[in-house]
């Protein structure tokens, strides 16, 4: 791989209260539609239950939690599987894109566009007070919603294939996200928010 590619830099996205960084597409020594065919289908998909105000809800989307820590959210926890070579592949290519270092990564499968995901702040504690995730997508574009938790303003942006968002700072004090159901007939999607945990 060329190094200089895999250091292709990130844009800034001027947001208040937080910090968004956005690159239109990660050069990654495998193509995207070959990443997106070996995730489905080496992953060990899991369709979770989840506990949000005392209710239980299965996860509308497929996950995986892979590195090297465990994590828990929304009454979950999560035992990490090892990272796979893949895995490994892409987290060189995003921390050399980003310039953070990051451990761990929750993998999200979104068969079609009846599956979502509810809005939500990466905010749990051993993720530290100003964390960065950086989301790497591949497959069928999705709009990913962000709202100001003070202000109520929304922000959305096209998370298309091959594309990488950095959230940092205070975002995730400041901020919740999440993608919504579409009604249009879209293809899989798998979204990797890569983590730091302490
Ligand atoms: O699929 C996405 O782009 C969103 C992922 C996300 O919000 C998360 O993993 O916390």
């Amino acid at each position: 791989m060329d190094l200089f590619d895999s250091a292709a830099t990130m844009t800034p996205i001027p947001v208040e209260d937080g910090e968004l960084s956005f690159l239109a597409q990660l050069a990654l020594p495998i193509p995207n539609d070959e990443v997106l065919a070996r995730l489905i289908a080496e992953t060990a998909w899991r369709s979770d239950v989840i506990t949000l105000w005392g209710k239980r809800y299965p996860q509308p989307r497929l996950t995986a939690w892979h590195g090297e820590k465990t994590y828990s959210y929304s009454g979950l926890t999560l035992e990490p599987l090892p990272f796979t070579p893949l895995q490994r592949e892409i987290l060189a290519a995003v921390e050399a894109a980003t310039g953070w270092r990051f451990n761990s990564v929750l993998l999200n499968y979104y068969r079609d566009g009846r599956d979502s995901m509810g809005m939500h702040s990466d905010n749990e504690p051993e993720l530290g007070p100003e964390p960065a995730i950086a989301s790497l997508s591949f497959g069928a574009t999705r709009t990913f919603i962000l709202q100001n938790k003070l202000n109520k303003l929304r922000l959305q942006l096209a998370l298309s294939d091959g594309s990488l968002l950095l959230m940092a700072g205070r975002l995730q004090t400041n901020w919740s996200h999440g993608i919504n159901k579409s009604a249009r007939l879209l293809g899989p999607r798998v979204n990797l928010t890569f983590r730091l945990i302490e």
